[in-house]
Protein backbone atom coordinates (compact mmCIF):
# COMPACT_ATOMS: atom_id res chain seq x y z
CA UNK A 1 0.00 0.00 0.00
CA UNK A 2 1.66 3.26 -1.04
CA UNK A 3 -0.21 6.34 1.00
CA UNK A 4 -0.49 9.58 -0.30
CA UNK A 5 -0.80 12.98 1.69
CA UNK A 6 -1.98 16.23 0.69
CA UNK A 7 -3.10 19.53 2.38
CA UNK A 8 -5.42 22.24 1.00
CA UNK A 9 -8.41 24.29 1.40
CA UNK A 10 -10.77 23.18 -1.53
CA UNK A 11 -13.24 25.29 -1.13
CA UNK A 12 -15.88 25.86 -4.18
CA UNK A 13 -13.94 22.43 -5.87
CA UNK A 14 -13.28 23.20 -9.33
CA UNK A 15 -11.38 20.98 -11.88
CA UNK A 16 -8.08 22.43 -11.00
CA UNK A 17 -8.24 20.65 -7.50
CA UNK A 18 -9.47 17.61 -9.45
CA UNK A 19 -6.10 17.29 -11.41
CA UNK A 20 -3.78 17.58 -8.47
CA UNK A 21 -5.94 14.93 -6.35
CA UNK A 22 -6.10 12.46 -9.33
CA UNK A 23 -2.27 12.97 -9.80
CA UNK A 24 -1.59 12.80 -6.46
CA UNK A 25 -3.34 9.50 -6.01
CA UNK A 26 -2.41 8.38 -9.24
CA UNK A 27 1.22 8.15 -7.47
CA UNK A 28 0.06 5.84 -5.10
CA UNK A 29 -2.91 3.94 -4.06
CA UNK A 30 -4.33 5.64 -0.99
CA UNK A 31 -4.85 9.34 -0.70
CA UNK A 32 -5.14 11.01 2.52
CA UNK A 33 -6.61 15.26 2.04
CA UNK A 34 -5.77 17.25 5.44
CA UNK A 35 -8.55 19.51 4.73
CA UNK A 36 -8.27 23.03 5.96
CA UNK A 37 -10.31 23.52 9.06
CA UNK A 38 -12.39 27.09 9.27
CA UNK A 39 -9.97 28.04 12.40
CA UNK A 40 -6.79 27.28 10.38
CA UNK A 41 -8.51 28.95 7.13
CA UNK A 42 -8.55 32.27 9.18
CA UNK A 43 -4.74 31.78 10.41
CA UNK A 44 -3.95 31.31 6.12
CA UNK A 45 -6.04 34.83 6.13
CA UNK A 46 -8.52 32.57 3.68
CA UNK A 47 -12.45 32.76 4.16
CA UNK A 48 -13.48 29.69 2.65
CA UNK A 49 -17.12 30.17 1.20
CA UNK A 50 -18.24 26.78 2.30
CA UNK A 51 -17.72 25.44 5.86
CA UNK A 52 -15.49 22.68 7.10
CA UNK A 53 -17.76 19.97 7.54
CA UNK A 54 -19.50 20.67 3.86
CA UNK A 55 -16.16 20.92 2.44
CA UNK A 56 -15.32 17.54 3.77
CA UNK A 57 -18.32 16.29 2.58
CA UNK A 58 -17.34 16.94 -0.99
CA UNK A 59 -13.77 15.96 -0.79
CA UNK A 60 -15.04 12.36 0.34
CA UNK A 61 -17.55 12.45 -2.49
CA UNK A 62 -14.44 12.39 -5.02
CA UNK A 63 -13.52 9.13 -6.10
CA UNK A 64 -9.82 9.40 -5.62
CA UNK A 65 -10.14 10.92 -2.07
CA UNK A 66 -9.90 7.76 0.30
CA UNK A 67 -9.58 9.62 3.87
CA UNK A 68 -10.02 13.13 4.95
CA UNK A 69 -8.36 14.71 8.26
CA UNK A 70 -8.77 17.95 10.03
CA UNK A 71 -5.85 20.67 9.17
CA UNK A 72 -5.76 22.64 11.99
CA UNK A 73 -2.35 24.41 12.32
CA UNK A 74 1.39 24.53 10.07
CA UNK A 75 3.09 22.31 12.50
CA UNK A 76 1.18 18.82 12.29
CA UNK A 77 2.23 17.43 8.91
CA UNK A 78 5.82 14.99 10.61
CA UNK A 79 3.01 14.01 12.70
CA UNK A 80 0.53 13.62 10.21
CA UNK A 81 2.94 11.79 8.09
CA UNK A 82 3.93 9.30 10.69
CA UNK A 83 0.47 8.94 12.12
CA UNK A 84 -0.86 8.13 8.72
CA UNK A 85 2.30 6.00 7.31
CA UNK A 86 2.75 8.60 4.31
CA UNK A 87 4.93 7.20 1.59
CA UNK A 88 4.84 10.43 -0.52
CA UNK A 89 3.46 14.15 0.26
CA UNK A 90 2.30 15.96 -2.37
CA UNK A 91 1.26 19.68 -3.07
CA UNK A 92 1.10 22.17 -6.13
CA UNK A 93 4.37 23.81 -7.13
CA UNK A 94 2.73 26.99 -5.91
CA UNK A 95 4.21 25.66 -2.35
CA UNK A 96 7.77 24.60 -4.26
CA UNK A 97 10.29 24.22 -1.61
CA UNK A 98 8.71 25.10 1.38
CA UNK A 99 8.14 21.39 2.26
CA UNK A 100 11.66 20.01 2.25
CA UNK A 101 11.68 19.34 5.85
CA UNK A 102 9.46 16.94 5.32
CA UNK A 103 11.90 15.29 3.19
CA UNK A 104 13.32 13.09 6.19
CA UNK A 105 10.16 11.29 6.83
CA UNK A 106 8.55 10.54 2.91
CA UNK A 107 9.01 11.72 -0.39
CA UNK A 108 7.91 14.93 -1.05
CA UNK A 109 6.45 15.77 -4.63
CA UNK A 110 5.47 19.14 -6.08
CA UNK A 111 2.75 18.91 -9.25
CA UNK A 112 2.59 21.85 -11.57
CA UNK A 113 -0.44 23.72 -10.56
CA UNK A 114 -3.48 23.84 -13.20
CA UNK A 115 -3.80 27.53 -15.07
CA UNK A 116 -6.32 29.28 -15.57
CA UNK A 117 -8.49 28.04 -12.28
CA UNK A 118 -8.58 29.04 -8.62
CA UNK A 119 -10.69 29.54 -5.56
CA UNK A 120 -10.15 33.32 -5.49
CA UNK A 121 -10.33 33.76 -9.70
CA UNK A 122 -14.01 32.14 -9.28
CA UNK A 123 -15.14 35.14 -6.35
CA UNK A 124 -14.00 37.28 -8.47
CA UNK A 125 -15.77 36.91 -11.92
CA UNK A 126 -18.67 35.69 -10.25
CA UNK A 127 -18.73 39.68 -8.40
CA UNK A 128 -18.19 41.16 -11.67
CA UNK A 129 -21.41 39.95 -13.31
N1 LIG B 1 -4.20 23.69 -6.97
C1 LIG B 1 -3.78 23.37 -8.26
N2 LIG B 1 -4.19 24.13 -9.30
C2 LIG B 1 -5.03 25.19 -9.10
C3 LIG B 1 -5.46 25.51 -7.80
C4 LIG B 1 -5.03 24.74 -6.74
O1 LIG B 1 -3.02 22.41 -8.47
N3 LIG B 1 -5.41 25.94 -10.18
C5 LIG B 1 -3.72 22.85 -5.87
C6 LIG B 1 -2.88 23.63 -4.85
O2 LIG B 1 -1.52 23.74 -5.30
C7 LIG B 1 -3.01 22.74 -3.61
C8 LIG B 1 -4.43 22.17 -3.76
O3 LIG B 1 -4.82 22.35 -5.14
O4 LIG B 1 -2.06 21.67 -3.66
C9 LIG B 1 -5.44 22.84 -2.85
O5 LIG B 1 -5.42 24.21 -3.12
P1 LIG B 1 -5.91 25.23 -1.96
O6 LIG B 1 -7.20 24.76 -1.43
O7 LIG B 1 -5.75 26.63 -2.46
O8 LIG B 1 -4.80 24.92 -0.85
P2 LIG B 1 -3.97 25.99 0.02
O9 LIG B 1 -4.84 27.05 0.53
O10 LIG B 1 -2.78 26.33 -0.79
O11 LIG B 1 -3.60 25.08 1.30
O12 LIG B 1 -0.69 23.43 4.64
C10 LIG B 1 -0.89 23.66 3.26
C11 LIG B 1 -2.10 24.50 2.99
O13 LIG B 1 -3.23 24.04 3.71
C12 LIG B 1 -2.39 24.49 1.49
Amino acid sequence: MKKILTYGTYDLLHYGHINLLKRAKELGNHLTVALSSDEFNAIKNKKSYQNYENRKLILEAIRYVDKVIPENNWDQKIRDVLENNIDIFVMGDDWEGKFEFLKDYCQVIYLPRTAGISTTKIKRDLFAV
